[in-house]
């Protein structure tokens, strides 16, 4: 979707859509992303005018920033301890509702609320849903220490899952190495095509120096697909 304002239209569609499924009382997980500020926005006014109590945790500093500046109650997630949803957005959307994320950067806190939520809604746009993953880079969070063998290793894995020669990018903000809230780097993998999910991420999860991984399998509960005329589809 190039045209700017359509995808706009698009995003707050989906985003409407997921916000409209929160009910009073509920503890809420929070997104990372263009897509994910739009939603917060939405929450927001509709937990004010409907005077919701809502506990929420949030996915990066970011969110938490910008949820608190509009009256969200945010809160450490340990502190919540369970949620009963999460919302977020997505870099690209397969059929079996397995994604990549990461894009934004904050990877891992966002599979770590996912992952402590009943229900994970995701919101995009169109442009976000693909036959097979692998288009959008896929970012990986590693530690700084070791960066060279960590990369090796994964040079190796790649091999052996005839993905030899893709091009692994250390992530740059500013022309410096970007960090994420943890401090960690990432590593942008440009595979074009992931013809095993579930077997790439087995084989990066067993990468010492890997933090974590973009590929969200099995936590996406429903996609809420927006469309620049205000409709949404579910996947
Ligand atoms: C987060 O924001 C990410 O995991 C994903 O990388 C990104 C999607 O951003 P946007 O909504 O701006 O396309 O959800």
């Amino acid at each position: 979707m190039t045209d700017p304002a359509a995808a706009d239209a698009a995003k707050r569609a989906a985003a409407r859509a997921a916000v409209a499924m929160v009910q009073n009382g509920m503890r809420l997980g929070l997104g990372t992303g263009s897509t994910a500020v739009i939603m917060v926005r939405e929450l927001a006014a509709r937990a004010a005018a409907e005077r919701l109590s809502l506990r929420c945790a949030a996915t990066s500093v970011a969110t938490a920033d910008l949820a608190t500046s509009l009256g969200l109650k945010v809160e450490p997630l340990d502190a919540i301890g369970h949620l009963d949803m999460t919302i977020d957005g997505a870099d690209e959307i397969d059929p079996d509702l397995t994604l990549i994320k990461g894009g934004g950067g904050a990877l891992l806190r966002e599979k770590i609320v996912a992952a402590a939520s009943e229900r994970m809604v995701v919101i995009a746009d169109g442009a976000k849903v693909v036959e097979q993953l692998g288009g959008f880079p896929l970012p990986v969070e590693v530690l700084a220490f070791g960066l060279a063998s960590t990369q090796q290793h994964i040079d190796h894995l790649l091999a052996r899952m005839d993905m030899a020669d893709r091009p692994v990018m250390l992530r740059q903000r500013s022309g410096s190495p970007y960090r994420t809230d943890e401090g960690n780097l990432i590593l942008d993998l440009e595979l074009g095509a992931i013809p095993d999910p579930q077997a790439l991420a087995a084989g990066l999860s067993a990468i010492p120096g890997v933090v974590e991984h973009g590929l969200f399998l099995c936590l996406a509960d429903i996609a809420l697909i927006g469309q620049p005329d205000g409709t949404v589809t579910l996947l």
